[in-house]
């Protein structure tokens, strides 16, 4: 999976461009700018342009203020606000320069302004150099925060995201689940097939897990080693001991020969859950803390199985 997301962001690979603006002439000229080495996505309405940044993911957003309904503004406030699309680069195109919109518009996230008429060169080179910007942030940001073996979030960004889940579950009262999961006997998987094939385990391990905690705010990272730790936020314990256990049942399906298990004659992974209405004051540490003790209870009553 890093794989294949790294190769995304190789220089072969077409950017994505997505034009907006309520008057199609000024979207022609655009598109005739940029439609050889992108590929375009058009949108004439706000609204329409939320919609396509949350279907394709655009790199550079080229983005009219002024629009009837939802205003140029009100999109860049919106795609910024939203994890998904927060790293979108947005570049305004203005009638003529206005310093107000401007400062107002570099407030809400966006990274440049083009101002009409369109001058052909200086369009082309600020959105090439914004699209070069925005591939080397994504870059960054994969080597940053994915764990290099499996493709999965890394430590690093599940402790980035534990305290944003948290802040948005006390936002609307709603419980946090937390799974911690942890792969049965791995040590004599690797000791009977090896180190590399114990690898190759771990990433479709890590796979099987992702595949099931599929909504857009779940996140699964690799805590460490054979352990992976899964946030599952609007989720309430009965929610997430059956996630828990789909986890597990996709695990199983894999049907990894595991022949020194004593449990199973395929590789199998244990479940711990803990769930929590996060307060102000209370600590994810606690959540964490019971998730692995009920990973503890899982394994010690004979493992593939989730306590909660
Ligand atoms: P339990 O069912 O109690 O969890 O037993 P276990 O053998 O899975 O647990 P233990 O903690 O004894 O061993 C974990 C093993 O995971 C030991 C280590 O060699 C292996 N391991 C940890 N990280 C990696 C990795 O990145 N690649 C491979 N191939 N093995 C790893
Ligand atoms: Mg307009
Ligand atoms: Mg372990
Ligand atoms: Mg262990
Ligand atoms: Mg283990």
């Amino acid at each position: 999976m890093l794989q294949t997301q790294l190769l995304d962001l190789a220089d072969d690979v077409k950017g994505k461009i997505l034009l907006v603006d309520d008057q199609p002439t000024n979207i022609k000229i655009l598109h005739q700018l940029f439609n050889k080495e992108f590929d375009m996505y058009m949108a004439t309405t706000g609204k329409q342009a939320l919609e396509v940044c949350n279907n394709v993911h655009p790199d550079v957003v080229l983005l009219d203020i002024e629009m009837p309904g939802m205003n140029g503004f009100e999109v860049c406030e919106a795609l910024k606000s939203d994890p998904r699309t927060a790293n979108t680069a947005i570049i305004f195109i203005t009638a003529h320069f206005d310093e107000e919109q401007e400062v107002k518009g570099f407030q809400l996230g966006a990274v440049d302004f083009i101002h009409k008429p369109i001058n052909s060169i200086i369009t082309t080179a600020r959105v090439q150099n914004q699209f070069l910007l925005k591939r080397h942030s994504d870059l960054l940001r994969a080597i940053a925060l994915q764990d290099s073996l499996t493709g999965v979030a890394n430590r690093r960004q599940f402790e980035r995201s534990l305290p944003d889940s948290w802040r948005h579950c006390i936002r609307h009262h709603q419980p946090m689940s937390l799974v911690m999961l942890d792969v049965d006997f791995f040590k004599r998987y690797n000791d009977k097939y090896g180190h590399q094939q114990g690898d190759d385990c771990l990433r479709s391990v890590a796979q099987a897990i992702r595949g099931v905690a599929g909504r857009p705010y779940d996140l699964v990272a690799r805590y460490g080693g054979e352990e992976f730790v899964c946030i599952l936020p609007d989720t309430n314990l009965d929610g997430a001991l059956s996630i828990a256990q789909k986890m597990i049942s996709a695990v199983q399906d894999l049907a990894i020969e595991h022949a020194e298990s004593t449990i199973s004659d395929s590789v199998t992974i244990s479940a711990g859950v803990s769930t929590i209405f996060p307060k102000l004051d209370s600590s994810w540490e606690h959540v964490l803390n019971e998730a692995d003790k009920q990973l503890y209870l899982a394994k010690k009553d004979g493992r593939n199985q989730v306590k909660g």
